[in-house]
């Protein structure tokens, strides 16, 4: 199969990266095959002329990534499940951009750094920790089943976190601020769970 000679290819891996040890479809969960739009606010359009990726906070050193200097970062190809909050689960999704680990690799993340927000356009944030994003399966996409990321999607960049509920997989991102306390988020301020585990129905508080 010419998708088992893609470097970094995780096809055959995909049943411990989608669900280590438990049944693949989360409880209170339905399968779908097409795939909702959800977000607030509107669309943002891309420029790439404008379009930067930061990281900072609690980082040795603070980077800013234009499009193409991201582009230039070393890729994987991730299949994984989408578990909606809303109850929706899509399988197998085949997403393709740059592992989060690996940008976090190169900041220098410094001791007391324990969570992440991630900011997206519009002021969008949604906060995980830190070892969350240090997972294998949690990248930055641009590529979704062979395509590009459609606009509604999160093109050009979404955030893939599979072990949690989507919306901590922010659409149309922008970096990642590093901290030594918690910050809840858009929609974790808004009633959602902070922690967002699928398994165990972590849905809203
Ligand atoms: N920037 C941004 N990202 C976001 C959201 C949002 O409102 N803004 N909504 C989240 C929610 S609640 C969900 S369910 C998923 C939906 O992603 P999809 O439209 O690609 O299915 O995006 C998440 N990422
Ligand atoms: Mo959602």
């Amino acid at each position: 199969m010419e998708e088992e000679r893609m470097p970094g290819w995780w096809g055959a891996k995909r049943k411990e990266v989608v669900a280590p040890g438990t049944d693949r479809l989360p409880p209170g969960q339905r399968v779908t095959r097409d795939w909702p739009v959800l977000h607030a606010g509107s669309i943002p359009r891309f420029s790439e002329a404008t379009w930067d990726f930061r990281v900072f906070g609690l980082v040795e050193r603070s980077l800013r990534f234009t499009w193409r200097e991201f582009q230039a970062l070393p890729r994987v190809q991730v299949v994984s499940d989408i578990h909606c909050v809303t109850a929706w689960s899509r399988f197998d999704n085949r997403w393709e951009g740059v592992a989060s680990r690996e940008i976090l690799s190169r900041v220098g993340v410094k001791p007391e750094a324990r969570f992440v927000i991630v900011h997206a356009e519009q002021g969008y944030t949604t906060n995980l920790p830190l070892e969350a994003l240090l997972d294998e399966d949690v990248l930055f996409a641009d590529t979704h089943d062979g395509k590009p990321l459609a606009q509604e999607h999160g093109f050009p960049l979404r955030l893939v976190v599979p072990k949690r509920y989507f919306w901590k997989s922010a659409k149309w991102v922008r970096g990642m601020e590093l901290t030594a306390e918690d910050r809840p988020g858009f929609w974790e301020v808004r009633g959602y769970n902070n922690n967002a585990d699928p398994r165990r129905e972590e849905r809203y508080w």
